[in-house]
Protein backbone atom coordinates (compact mmCIF):
# COMPACT_ATOMS: atom_id res chain seq x y z
CA UNK A 1 0.00 0.00 0.00
CA UNK A 2 3.05 2.32 0.84
CA UNK A 3 2.95 2.99 -3.09
CA UNK A 4 -0.28 4.83 -3.08
CA UNK A 5 0.73 7.11 -0.41
CA UNK A 6 0.65 9.93 -2.68
CA UNK A 7 -2.66 9.64 -2.77
CA UNK A 8 -2.97 10.73 1.15
CA UNK A 9 -4.07 14.05 2.00
CA UNK A 10 -3.37 13.33 5.83
CA UNK A 11 -2.71 16.84 7.44
CA UNK A 12 -3.95 19.17 4.17
CA UNK A 13 -6.62 21.86 4.42
CA UNK A 14 -9.30 21.40 1.72
CA UNK A 15 -11.60 24.57 1.22
CA UNK A 16 -14.60 23.25 -1.14
CA UNK A 17 -16.74 26.26 -2.02
CA UNK A 18 -20.49 25.19 -2.54
CA UNK A 19 -20.75 22.29 -0.81
CA UNK A 20 -23.48 22.17 1.04
CA UNK A 21 -25.00 19.27 -1.16
CA UNK A 22 -24.97 17.92 -4.86
CA UNK A 23 -21.16 17.39 -6.50
CA UNK A 24 -19.37 19.46 -4.06
CA UNK A 25 -20.36 17.65 -0.96
CA UNK A 26 -19.39 14.23 -2.49
CA UNK A 27 -16.02 15.94 -3.73
CA UNK A 28 -15.82 17.18 0.02
CA UNK A 29 -16.40 13.88 1.40
CA UNK A 30 -13.68 12.08 -0.40
CA UNK A 31 -11.00 14.69 0.19
CA UNK A 32 -12.07 13.93 4.05
CA UNK A 33 -11.75 9.99 3.58
CA UNK A 34 -8.45 10.62 1.86
CA UNK A 35 -7.41 12.63 5.09
CA UNK A 36 -7.96 16.08 4.44
CA UNK A 37 -9.63 18.95 7.21
CA UNK A 38 -12.62 20.07 5.26
CA UNK A 39 -14.11 23.67 5.06
CA UNK A 40 -16.74 24.46 3.12
CA UNK A 41 -19.65 27.34 2.23
CA UNK A 42 -22.76 27.74 0.92
CA UNK A 43 -25.35 30.69 0.66
CA UNK A 44 -28.20 29.34 2.98
CA UNK A 45 -28.53 28.67 6.40
CA UNK A 46 -30.71 25.88 6.47
CA UNK A 47 -28.31 24.67 3.73
CA UNK A 48 -25.33 25.31 5.52
CA UNK A 49 -26.98 23.73 9.06
CA UNK A 50 -27.97 20.38 6.87
CA UNK A 51 -24.87 20.29 5.34
CA UNK A 52 -23.18 20.29 8.65
CA UNK A 53 -25.71 17.34 9.95
CA UNK A 54 -24.81 15.60 7.01
CA UNK A 55 -20.85 15.85 7.04
CA UNK A 56 -21.45 14.88 11.43
CA UNK A 57 -23.88 11.89 10.13
CA UNK A 58 -20.33 10.43 7.73
CA UNK A 59 -17.64 11.06 10.45
CA UNK A 60 -16.49 14.44 8.69
CA UNK A 61 -15.62 17.52 11.69
CA UNK A 62 -16.24 20.10 9.01
CA UNK A 63 -15.91 23.75 8.84
CA UNK A 64 -18.70 25.97 7.39
CA UNK A 65 -19.63 29.23 6.63
CA UNK A 66 -21.85 31.28 4.95
CA UNK A 67 -20.09 33.10 2.13
CA UNK A 68 -21.11 34.70 -1.24
CA UNK A 69 -18.23 33.42 -3.05
CA UNK A 70 -19.04 36.71 -5.39
CA UNK A 71 -18.39 38.81 -2.81
CA UNK A 72 -14.49 39.62 -2.04
CA UNK A 73 -14.62 40.70 1.78
CA UNK A 74 -16.58 37.53 2.60
CA UNK A 75 -14.61 35.18 0.43
CA UNK A 76 -11.41 37.02 2.68
CA UNK A 77 -13.15 37.02 5.59
CA UNK A 78 -14.06 32.95 5.44
CA UNK A 79 -10.34 32.87 4.12
CA UNK A 80 -8.74 34.33 7.16
CA UNK A 81 -11.01 32.20 9.48
CA UNK A 82 -10.15 29.00 7.64
CA UNK A 83 -6.08 29.58 7.77
CA UNK A 84 -6.39 30.92 11.47
CA UNK A 85 -8.46 28.24 12.64
CA UNK A 86 -7.02 24.78 10.50
CA UNK A 87 -4.28 25.93 8.85
CA UNK A 88 -3.03 27.59 5.68
CA UNK A 89 -5.30 26.47 2.57
CA UNK A 90 -3.69 22.92 0.65
CA UNK A 91 -6.74 22.51 -1.35
CA UNK A 92 -9.13 24.86 -3.30
CA UNK A 93 -11.90 23.04 -5.01
CA UNK A 94 -14.12 25.84 -7.02
CA UNK A 95 -17.22 24.44 -7.27
CA UNK A 96 -19.96 26.97 -6.32
CA UNK A 97 -21.76 26.99 -9.93
CA UNK A 98 -25.45 27.73 -10.97
CA UNK A 99 -27.23 27.29 -14.36
CA UNK A 100 -29.72 29.82 -15.95
CA UNK A 101 -31.91 27.91 -18.75
CA UNK A 102 -32.88 30.59 -20.57
CA UNK A 103 -32.94 31.23 -24.39
CA UNK A 104 -30.38 33.95 -25.34
CA UNK A 105 -32.31 36.69 -26.52
CA UNK A 106 -35.31 36.54 -23.63
CA UNK A 107 -32.39 36.38 -20.89
CA UNK A 108 -31.46 39.67 -19.18
CA UNK A 109 -28.50 41.41 -18.90
CA UNK A 110 -28.86 40.91 -14.84
CA UNK A 111 -29.43 37.56 -15.62
CA UNK A 112 -26.16 36.63 -17.73
CA UNK A 113 -23.68 38.61 -15.14
CA UNK A 114 -25.00 36.56 -12.36
CA UNK A 115 -24.25 33.24 -13.76
CA UNK A 116 -21.18 34.56 -15.16
CA UNK A 117 -20.38 36.09 -11.63
CA UNK A 118 -20.73 33.18 -9.72
CA UNK A 119 -18.84 30.42 -12.59
CA UNK A 120 -16.70 32.15 -13.64
CA UNK A 121 -15.61 35.66 -11.14
CA UNK A 122 -15.78 34.00 -7.98
CA UNK A 123 -13.67 30.81 -9.14
CA UNK A 124 -11.07 34.19 -9.16
CA UNK A 125 -11.83 35.68 -6.41
CA UNK A 126 -11.65 32.39 -4.59
CA UNK A 127 -7.99 31.57 -6.40
CA UNK A 128 -6.72 34.64 -5.63
CA UNK A 129 -7.66 34.99 -2.08
CA UNK A 130 -5.88 31.42 -1.34
CA UNK A 131 -3.06 31.23 -4.00
CA UNK A 132 -1.01 33.95 -1.01
CA UNK A 133 -0.61 31.43 1.39
CA UNK A 134 -0.05 28.62 -1.13
CA UNK A 135 2.93 30.34 -2.58
CA UNK A 136 4.04 30.85 1.12
CA UNK A 137 3.71 27.26 1.92
CA UNK A 138 5.31 26.13 -1.45
CA UNK A 139 2.54 24.25 -2.89
CA UNK A 140 -1.13 24.48 -3.68
CA UNK A 141 -3.63 22.38 -5.66
CA UNK A 142 -6.81 24.58 -7.21
CA UNK A 143 -9.48 22.40 -9.31
CA UNK A 144 -11.97 24.42 -10.82
CA UNK A 145 -14.88 22.35 -11.62
CA UNK A 146 -15.90 22.88 -14.89
CA UNK A 147 -18.79 21.15 -17.45
CA UNK A 148 -19.33 19.82 -20.55
CA UNK A 149 -19.94 23.42 -21.72
CA UNK A 150 -16.43 24.10 -21.41
CA UNK A 151 -16.39 22.42 -24.51
CA UNK A 152 -19.89 22.13 -26.23
CA UNK A 153 -23.03 24.82 -26.80
CA UNK A 154 -26.47 24.01 -26.42
CA UNK A 155 -30.12 25.96 -26.05
CA UNK A 156 -30.68 28.12 -23.25
CA UNK A 157 -27.41 27.85 -21.74
CA UNK A 158 -25.71 30.64 -23.03
CA UNK A 159 -24.20 32.39 -19.50
CA UNK A 160 -23.07 29.13 -18.04
CA UNK A 161 -21.67 28.18 -21.56
CA UNK A 162 -19.59 31.15 -21.64
CA UNK A 163 -18.52 30.96 -17.96
CA UNK A 164 -16.99 27.54 -18.20
CA UNK A 165 -15.41 28.27 -21.22
CA UNK A 166 -13.75 30.98 -19.75
CA UNK A 167 -13.04 28.98 -16.65
CA UNK A 168 -11.13 26.44 -18.53
CA UNK A 169 -9.03 29.03 -19.68
CA UNK A 170 -8.54 30.49 -16.28
CA UNK A 171 -7.74 27.10 -15.40
CA UNK A 172 -4.69 26.75 -18.14
CA UNK A 173 -3.86 30.55 -16.72
CA UNK A 174 -3.48 29.89 -13.24
CA UNK A 175 -1.28 27.04 -14.06
CA UNK A 176 0.77 29.00 -16.42
CA UNK A 177 1.22 31.69 -13.80
CA UNK A 178 2.05 29.81 -10.76
CA UNK A 179 3.35 26.40 -11.59
CA UNK A 180 6.74 27.60 -10.95
CA UNK A 181 5.37 28.26 -7.32
CA UNK A 182 4.70 24.31 -7.28
CA UNK A 183 1.07 25.09 -7.67
CA UNK A 184 -1.11 22.83 -9.45
CA UNK A 185 -4.60 24.09 -11.39
CA UNK A 186 -6.81 21.47 -12.99
CA UNK A 187 -10.41 21.29 -13.76
CA UNK A 188 -12.41 18.62 -13.40
CA UNK A 189 -15.86 18.56 -16.42
CA UNK A 190 -18.42 16.24 -15.33
CA UNK A 191 -20.65 15.58 -17.67
CA UNK A 192 -24.21 15.37 -16.46
CA UNK A 193 -24.70 14.34 -12.83
CA UNK A 194 -28.18 13.85 -10.94
CA UNK A 195 -28.30 16.62 -8.40
CA UNK A 196 -30.40 19.54 -7.93
CA UNK A 197 -28.67 21.26 -10.44
CA UNK A 198 -30.03 18.91 -13.13
CA UNK A 199 -32.89 18.13 -11.46
CA UNK A 200 -35.27 19.87 -13.85
CA UNK A 201 -33.95 17.67 -16.64
CA UNK A 202 -35.03 14.46 -15.52
CA UNK A 203 -38.32 15.32 -13.71
CA UNK A 204 -41.06 12.90 -15.32
CA UNK A 205 -43.51 14.75 -17.86
CA UNK A 206 -46.92 15.38 -16.44
CA UNK A 207 -48.22 12.04 -18.54
CA UNK A 208 -45.50 10.47 -16.18
CA UNK A 209 -43.35 9.83 -19.08
CA UNK A 210 -39.83 10.29 -19.24
CA UNK A 211 -38.65 13.67 -19.72
CA UNK A 212 -37.12 14.26 -22.95
CA UNK A 213 -33.77 15.31 -21.90
CA UNK A 214 -33.23 12.62 -19.57
CA UNK A 215 -34.02 10.70 -22.67
CA UNK A 216 -31.53 12.59 -25.19
CA UNK A 217 -28.86 12.91 -22.39
CA UNK A 218 -28.67 8.65 -21.63
CA UNK A 219 -28.69 8.71 -25.65
CA UNK A 220 -25.47 10.26 -25.43
CA UNK A 221 -23.65 8.77 -22.75
CA UNK A 222 -22.27 5.34 -23.50
CA UNK A 223 -23.16 3.54 -20.52
CA UNK A 224 -26.85 4.87 -21.19
CA UNK A 225 -27.28 7.04 -17.80
CA UNK A 226 -27.01 9.76 -15.43
CA UNK A 227 -23.49 9.86 -13.85
CA UNK A 228 -23.59 9.88 -9.79
CA UNK A 229 -21.82 12.91 -7.96
CA UNK A 230 -20.02 9.67 -5.76
CA UNK A 231 -18.30 9.29 -9.23
CA UNK A 232 -16.20 12.25 -9.14
CA UNK A 233 -14.89 11.07 -5.78
CA UNK A 234 -11.89 9.43 -6.88
CA UNK A 235 -11.34 11.93 -9.64
CA UNK A 236 -11.31 14.61 -6.99
CA UNK A 237 -8.93 12.83 -4.83
CA UNK A 238 -6.21 12.13 -7.53
CA UNK A 239 -6.06 16.06 -8.30
CA UNK A 240 -5.94 17.12 -4.87
CA UNK A 241 -2.99 14.58 -4.28
CA UNK A 242 0.98 14.61 -4.84
CA UNK A 243 -0.03 12.00 -7.31
CA UNK A 244 -1.35 14.69 -9.70
CA UNK A 245 2.28 16.91 -8.82
CA UNK A 246 3.04 16.85 -12.39
CA UNK A 247 -0.34 17.00 -13.95
CA UNK A 248 -1.28 21.04 -14.45
CA UNK A 249 -3.51 23.06 -17.06
CA UNK A 250 -5.55 19.76 -17.58
CA UNK A 251 -9.65 19.72 -17.13
CA UNK A 252 -10.25 16.46 -16.58
CA UNK A 253 -13.56 15.30 -18.21
CA UNK A 254 -15.69 12.76 -15.97
CA UNK A 255 -18.66 12.50 -18.65
CA UNK A 256 -18.86 8.60 -19.14
CA UNK A 257 -17.83 9.10 -22.64
CA UNK A 258 -20.31 11.75 -23.89
CA UNK A 259 -17.66 14.11 -25.51
CA UNK A 260 -16.41 10.76 -27.46
CA UNK A 261 -19.60 9.75 -28.16
CA UNK A 262 -21.69 10.74 -31.22
CA UNK A 263 -24.87 9.59 -29.34
CA UNK A 264 -26.48 6.36 -29.66
CA UNK A 265 -28.76 5.57 -33.06
CA UNK A 266 -32.29 5.97 -32.62
CA UNK A 267 -33.68 2.27 -32.83
P1 LIG B 1 -26.09 22.35 -7.04
O1 LIG B 1 -26.62 21.05 -6.60
O2 LIG B 1 -27.01 23.41 -7.55
O3 LIG B 1 -25.18 22.98 -5.86
C1 LIG B 1 -24.60 24.23 -6.07
C2 LIG B 1 -23.88 24.65 -4.81
O4 LIG B 1 -23.31 25.93 -5.03
C3 LIG B 1 -24.80 24.78 -3.61
O5 LIG B 1 -24.13 24.35 -2.42
C4 LIG B 1 -25.03 26.29 -3.52
O6 LIG B 1 -25.28 26.68 -2.20
C5 LIG B 1 -23.69 26.82 -3.97
N1 LIG B 1 -23.71 28.20 -4.48
C6 LIG B 1 -24.35 28.68 -5.57
N2 LIG B 1 -24.10 29.98 -5.71
C7 LIG B 1 -23.29 30.35 -4.68
C8 LIG B 1 -22.69 31.58 -4.27
N3 LIG B 1 -22.87 32.71 -4.95
N4 LIG B 1 -21.91 31.57 -3.18
C9 LIG B 1 -21.72 30.42 -2.48
N5 LIG B 1 -22.25 29.23 -2.80
C10 LIG B 1 -23.03 29.21 -3.90
O7 LIG B 1 -25.03 22.13 -8.22
P2 LIG B 1 -24.20 20.81 -8.62
O8 LIG B 1 -24.93 20.05 -9.66
O9 LIG B 1 -23.72 20.12 -7.38
O10 LIG B 1 -22.97 21.52 -9.36
C11 LIG B 1 -21.81 21.91 -8.64
C12 LIG B 1 -20.82 22.43 -9.66
O11 LIG B 1 -20.64 21.44 -10.69
C13 LIG B 1 -21.31 23.69 -10.38
O12 LIG B 1 -20.20 24.52 -10.65
C14 LIG B 1 -21.87 23.14 -11.69
O13 LIG B 1 -21.84 24.12 -12.71
C15 LIG B 1 -20.93 22.03 -11.97
N6 LIG B 1 -21.42 20.97 -12.86
C16 LIG B 1 -22.57 20.31 -12.56
C17 LIG B 1 -22.95 19.25 -13.40
C18 LIG B 1 -24.20 18.45 -13.17
O14 LIG B 1 -24.58 17.69 -14.10
N7 LIG B 1 -24.85 18.55 -12.02
C19 LIG B 1 -22.15 18.90 -14.49
C20 LIG B 1 -21.01 19.66 -14.75
C21 LIG B 1 -20.64 20.68 -13.91
P3 LIG B 1 -26.63 27.55 -1.86
O15 LIG B 1 -27.77 26.84 -2.51
O16 LIG B 1 -26.71 27.63 -0.39
O17 LIG B 1 -26.42 28.86 -2.49
C1 LIG C 1 -27.64 21.63 -18.83
C2 LIG C 1 -26.98 21.00 -17.63
C3 LIG C 1 -25.49 20.95 -17.86
C4 LIG C 1 -24.83 20.34 -16.66
C5 LIG C 1 -23.36 20.24 -16.84
C6 LIG C 1 -22.98 19.38 -18.01
O1 LIG C 1 -28.61 22.38 -18.63
O2 LIG C 1 -27.18 21.34 -19.93
O3 LIG C 1 -27.29 21.69 -16.44
O4 LIG C 1 -25.00 22.22 -18.10
O5 LIG C 1 -25.05 21.11 -15.53
O6 LIG C 1 -22.75 21.48 -16.88
O7 LIG C 1 -21.59 19.17 -17.92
Amino acid sequence: MDKYLNFSLEGKVALVTGAAYGIGFAMAEALAEAGAKIAFNCRGEHHLEQALADYKAKGIEARGYICDVTKEDQVKAMVADIEQNLGTIDILVNNAGIIKRIPMHEMALEEFQQVIDIDLVAPFIVSKAVIPGMIKKGHGKIINICSMMSELGRETVSAYAAAKGGLKMLTRNICSEYGEYNIQCNGIGPGYIATPQTAPLREPQADGSRHPFDTFICAKTPAGRWLLPEELKGPAVFLASDASNAVNGHILYVDGGILAYIGKQPK
